[in-house]
């Protein structure tokens, strides 16, 4: 349920820039043969002629829309070209797709605070950047307004012949009060980052641009593709009179569904008609001022600075024939997807130091001759464990699971039309790993083994990543919720978990020894380790310490035998009363951390 955040007293620049078309435009940059031509991008299946995801300005003057497949937009469009999106492992490969949003939000981040919302959305702030403007060059006083943002659509300024004059005159208005002259700011800043996002990477983009993100992301798509506008706080109550309740962003499911039937309430602007304290008796207290507070325009949601995704997903469908109907064919596709998420967050951990924690399977199915309305797969979670095999191992247990749930026992044929997994929970790498990574990286590569290193950047992503390395043949099984998975503290649970640095320092001995070391962390466990190192991200190693390493046991010829920066780096983690036992029986790292050695 949508809650209201506390907002700032101080007026604030906000935009939020969405791509227009973007995959047909990152396909146009591909081929500029399909510049100007009516193109859509068909998701790879041969079920009549695919399904469209985008569709491209020029094709939608014909009437083709994304919920059409490829045959009967050929029937709307007979011109039209339909691209196939890349395919990798049978499914949709949007690598191309989200390494061209990277470009944008790389231009966009320029000027203020950056979150990427989507593969090819992003909400900035700007409001420092405005703010420098106004004090060095407001523009009342500027020599020229870029053409850009005299294009600008400013909500409330009505449009007539003069419409460039009018914003040229509403922008550099000197009697303005501060919170529109930083509006205008706020829209020239646009504009330009615009043509710079036109010129470097050749793609357009909408933007709106507000006081808040909630209004930013109302304006963007009102003019499209490649126009901004502008919601002056005198415009709101205009906007919101007419906008339809299931437009707003967390309205479009149930609860708005609820404000239709409950209250009778049709746009943003008629729940003005209800009291606050009305609106709580409703929908308890937090929904209820939200709602209050949005029907005003009001809404406090910070733009978090993040440049990279929340989570990582990838999905397929199977629409008609392609229904999946057996274990088997789940199994397999499952297995595609699992890959391709197993690739993408090792890659996000070598390339941006971020490990997921949340394994999610969604699924879509129907069961047959089921004349009752569909009750809904349930969607399942679990800790999530690195690796591909391991990923597709729980994730056919949490579709299992899932199964068992939404059949309710009965022996019914069933069909899945949609399958998902998605790692999220992202947290950034502990501090104090990175350096030791690095050094054993540098080590095995100067031993000029390519065998030894990559079997140690893999063992050192685990180490990192807290993997539990399970024995194969004694898999534990793993408890599949429907909500996120709650972790119990290490503390409490007093766990003598051994993990992360054995990774590398076992990593460089042999491959035998690597393998031998199974680290063997209860999956609650790893949560709490990954969620403590959140909170605590350079723990100290010592023996009172909710990691649980028994320092005592360590043994300090192996880290003596570490360059001076480790050295420091690892004894800055141990209580200096601690001191390192070097006579005591069994006392390696190498026994301490690794079974086989026992
Ligand atoms: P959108 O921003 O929703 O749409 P768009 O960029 O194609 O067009 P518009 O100019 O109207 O904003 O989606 C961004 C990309 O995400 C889109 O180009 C293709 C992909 N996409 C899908 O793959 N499936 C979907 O259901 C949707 C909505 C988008």
């Amino acid at each position: 349920m949508p809650v209201a955040r506390p907002e700032r007293q101080e007026p604030r620049v906000i935009a939020h820039v969405d791509m227009d078309c973007f995959y047909v435009q990152v396909e146009q940059r591909k081929n500029p043969d399909l510049r100007g031509v009516p193109t859509a991008v068909v998701q790879y299946n041969s079920w009549k002629g695919g399904g469209l995801i985008a569709v491209g300005y020029e094709a939608r003057k014909f009437g083709v829309k994304r919920s059409m497949r490829g045959d009967e937009a050929k029937r709307v469009c007979p011109d039209i070209q339909l691209v196939q999106v890349p395919v990798a492992r049978g499914k949709a490969d949007l690598n191309l797709y989200r390494s061209a949003g990277s470009e944008v939000v790389a231009i966009l981040s320029t000027k203020g605070k950056c979150e990427r919302a989507s593969i090819d959305e992003v909400y900035l702030d700007l409001t420092e950047t405005a703010k420098s403007m106004l004090l060095e060059a407001p523009p009342e006083v500027l020599d020229s307004i870029p053409e850009e943002a005299l294009k600008s659509h400013v909500l409330g300024l009505g449009s007539d012949a003069n419409k460039e004059e009018d914003v040229r005159k509403w922008l550099s208005r000197p009697d303005a009060d501060y919170e529109e002259k930083l509006l205008a700011c706020g829209a020239i800043i646009v504009a330009e980052l615009r043509i710079r996002v036109l010129q470097e990477t050749e793609f357009t983009c909408s933007a709106g641009i507000a006081h808040n993100k909630m209004l930013a992301k109302l304006a963007s798509p009102m003019y499209k593709p490649a126009q901004q506008t502008v919601v002056p706080a005198s415009s709101v109550p205009d906007l919101l009179a007419s906008l339809p309740v299931k437009k707003m962003k967390q309205l479009g499911g149930k609860l708005g569904s609820a404000l239709q039937d409950d209250l009778g309430i049709n746009t943003v602007g008629d729940l003005l008609k209800f009291s606050e304290q009305k609106l709580q008796d409703y929908y308890g207290i937090n929904t209820g001022t939200w709602l209050w507070k949005i029907a005003r325009g009001i809404s406090g949601d910070e733009v978090e600075d993040r440049l990279l995704p929340k989570s990582h997903g990838c999905g397929k469908t199977f629409p008609g024939p392609m229904t999946l109907k057996t274990t088997t064919t789940v199994k397999h596709w499952l297995n595609q997807l699992c890959e391709e998420l197993s690739d993408r967050i090792q890659s996000d951990l070598d390339q941006n130091k971020r490990i997921a924690q949340t394994l999610t399977l969604h699924a879509r199915a129907f069961k047959e001759n089921e004349l009752e309305p569909q009750k809904k797969f349930p969607s399942k979670s679990c800790a999530l464990r690195y690796g591909a095999s391991k990923i597709q191992e729980d994730a056919m247990r949490l579709f299992e699971s899932g199964l068992s749930e939404f059949l309710n026992s009965k022996n019914v044929g069933w069909g899945i039309t949609s399958l998902a997994v998605g790692a999220s929970k992202i947290i950034d790498m502990p501090n104090g790993t990175t350096s030791i990574l690095k050094y054993f990286n540098e080590k095995c590569s100067s031993s000029n083994s390519s065998d030894c290193s990559d079997a140690l950047l893999e063992e050192s992503n685990h180490a990192v990543t807290f993997i539990s390395k399970r024995d194969d043949e004694n898999p534990r099984s793993i408890a599949p919720t429907e909500s996120t998975f709650h972790t119990k503290g290490l503390s409490e649970k007093n766990a003598n978990v051994k993990g992360t640095i054995l990774g590398y320092f076992s990593g460089c001995s042999s491959s035998d020894q690597r393998s031998a070391n199974k680290i063997d962390i209860e999956e609650h466990e790893r949560m709490a380790i990954a969620s403590e190192l959140k909170s605590n991200p350079n723990p100290n190693l010592n023996t009172n310490n909710n990691w649980g390493f028994n320092i005592e046991e360590i043994d300090p010829s192996v880290v003596d035998e570490l360059p001076l920066e480790i050295q420091r780096e690892i004894r800055g983690w141990i209580h200096p009363s601690k001191r390192i036992n070097t006579g005591k029986k069994g006392s390696t790292i190498a026994h301490y951390f690794s079974p086989a050695r026992n």
